[in-house]
């Protein structure tokens, strides 16, 4: 597919508060500073559509971005896994996280971004365990992938795959820096999009 137009459109705190586009979504999910903002700016090529920043733990809301003039929706979630947060923030991240997941009419699949050189952990493995139990569609995604050589890419992928009860060859991998691997996160959504068409 193509990306003609993309705009942020709201921000919520409160996943009592999510709006209904009645237009296809696809949530962005995964550690504070695993490179989701970067990830939606890249892909929609637009350099500050998403706040991006090097201090992590920074974005608390879900915020929905608006593509081609309604076509779908870019949801990025809350990055979990922050360590230096106290345990009842932890709750309310969690909260909104998963009432978005339960609540959203419109989710047609999560993108769940993974820094290419880190295992899964405990938080990964918690968010995936999840998608499995409400039968949440989902693609992994690497991110990052110019901080490794070819060689180290090839060795982490297999240690991702596994710890994620996922084959190497469903990973996109990607990297916003570099710009490498935006026309198969592409094709990607267009195979999504489709496929939700003739579901209808
Ligand atoms: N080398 C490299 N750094 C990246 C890449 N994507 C994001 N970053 C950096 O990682 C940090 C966190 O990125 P951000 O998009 O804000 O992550 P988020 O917390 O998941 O939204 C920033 O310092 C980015 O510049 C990438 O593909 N390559
Ligand atoms: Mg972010």
């Amino acid at each position: 597919m193509m990306i003609k137009q993309a705009k942020f459109t709201v921000s919520v705190a409160d996943f009592h508060k999510i709006p209904d586009y009645g237009a296809p979504e696809i949530a962005i999910a995964g550690k504070s500073n695993v490179g989701k903002s970067s990830f939606i700016n890249y892909i929609v090529n637009q350099n500050k559509l998403a706040k991006t920043s090097s201090e992590p733990g920074r974005t608390r809301l879900v915020n929905y971005f608006e593509l081609n003039a309604g076509q779908l929706y870019f949801v990025d979630l809350p990055g979990y896994g922050y360590a230096r947060v106290n345990r009842a923030e932890k709750q309310k991240w969690g909260e909104l996280i998963e009432g978005y997941l339960q609540n959203s009419p419109n989710l047609i699949n999560v993108f769940v971004l993974m820094d290419i050189r880190r295992v899964p952990n405990d938080d990964d493995k918690m968010l995936l365990n999840y998608l499995y139990q409400y039968a949440i569609p989902f693609t992994v995604i690497a991110t990052k992938a110019d901080k490794l050589s070819a060689q180290q890419r090839a060795n982490s992928l297999k240690d991702i795959a596994a710890g994620l009860g996922v084959g190497t060859g469903d990973i996109i991998v990607t990297s916003s820096q570099a710009k490498t691997g935006r026309d198969k996160v592409l094709a990607r959504m267009e195979q999504l999009l489709e496929a939700c068409k003739t579901e209808q």
